[in-house]
């Protein structure tokens, strides 16, 4: 083989057809082994910025957290049986034996029992709200006990309604905190705005400070005390959102992400500039809210209102890892996962998404997982 351009030339004419260094660097196996000398050392120094440009991963070991485990059997905030068996799918799945395989210590409470509300019909805006109402003061308290122990509080759920409760009880103990709402819906419904009256499409309406103004109606939920500024609270994938919604979200300045956002910038820079946007100095605590319907339904069907063009597994795995970089994740609601609906396969693939997404957000890698003072010495353990 000879060439009768400079070595410049040559190289520049492989950048060019092999469109940018990376994908050249795949190539460089066959072509050293075809160039003569010459052009070989040539190959090596574009190589070079190469090995610079794809950064060697250098994680830390694994944090060890104390996590406290709730089980949130709530299904009265939609009108779909079977989401009430989501904490149990999730455990029977090996949800906390795999947290504890990272070497976490997992206190697992168990589930929160709800008694039955005799409804009255004052309040028709809001389906079960007496009863949900309840629900909530008792979510709250037990998120507030297990983060006043210093633990992580996770709460499997159940519908989001649940996290009304779960935000006002992590509030009461961290109040800087900020919310990471990852949801192909809004649920910022004000009760006299909502379509349905199901409590899961407006538990952030009744935290929300700017959004008092326009709430009408609170009902039976008078007792909870708005404590959330629209400025602490960011979304990630959302597609399916009301008018009414839509508005608030444009008046209160809340920091959107739809599916949009994130076809035009891609998942890295939505979440860095999502992070950075509600904390600017990285220093708070962060709620992450995650309803499994902000999945395609491709990769999660098994929920209550799924809706198409969601994100993708990976794109899943990729904001738990970068949330857990963060060190700060303080609470995570794992909700909507409806172990009755679909075929089985699908509930299958749903229960053990969500049961990835919290491995991952509580630090394993899909680079590899270090355990805590992990080294290897050559010789048999
Ligand atoms: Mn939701």
């Amino acid at each position: 083989m000879s060439f009768h351009f400079s070595q410049r030339t040559f190289c520049n004419h492989l950048l060019n057809n092999f469109i940018n260094r990376r994908t050249f660097s795949s190539f460089s196996y066959v072509i050293k082994n075809v160039l003569n000398s010459q052009h070989r050392s040539c190959v090596n120094n574009l190589l070079r910025p190469t090995r610079q440009v794809v950064q060697v991963s250098t994680r830390r070991h694994i944090h060890l957290q104390k996590i406290g485990v709730v089980g949130v059997p709530l299904n009265k905030g939609q009108d779909k049986q079977g989401v009430e068996l989501g904490p149990k799918a999730l455990r029977d799945n090996g949800l906390i034996t795999s947290l504890e395989d990272l070497g976490h210590r997992i206190n697992d409470y168990g589930n929160i029992e709800f008694e039955n509300i005799e409804e009255d019909d004052k309040q028709p805006l809001i389906k079960n709200g007496q009863f949900l109402s309840h629900a909530s003061k008792k979510i709250s308290n037990a998120v507030k006990k297990v983060i006043q122990d210093g633990e992580i509080c996770v709460t499997l759920g159940g519908d989001h309604s649940l996290t009304t409760g779960a935000l006002h009880g992590h509030v009461q103990v961290q109040p800087d905190l900020v919310i990471v709402w990852i949801d192909a819906h809004a649920d910022i419904n004000p009760p006299a705005a909502s379509l349905t009256g199901h409590m899961h499409g407006m538990p952030l309406s009744f935290l929300i400070k700017e959004l008092q103004p326009y709430m009408s109606e609170v009902g039976p939920f008078d007792w909870v005390e708005p404590c959330i500024s629209a400025h602490d609270l960011v979304y990630i994938g959302l597609r399916d959102v009301d008018a009414v919604e839509r508005w608030l979200i444009e008046k209160l300045g809340i920091c959107t992400f739809s599916m949009q956002e994130l076809d035009d910038l891609g998942i890295a820079a939505v979440l860095k500039t999502a992070l950075s946007t509600v904390d600017p100095e990285g220093k708070r605590p962060i709620h992450v809210s995650f309803d499994i319907d902000s999945l395609d339904p491709s990769v999660a069907g098994s929920t209550g209102t799924p809706a198409r063009g969601g994100l993708t597994y990976r794109e899943s795995q990729y904001i738990a890892e970068v949330i857990a970089q963060t060190g700060r994740i303080s609470a995570l609601d794992i909700v909507e996962v409806n172990p009755l609906l679909g075929t089985q396969m699908e509930q299958e693939k749903t229960i053990s998404v969500a049961k990835d997404f919290a491995l991952t957000i509580f630090g394993k890698q899909r680079c590899g997982t270090l355990p805590p003072r992990f080294t290897f010495s050559g010789r048999p353990s």
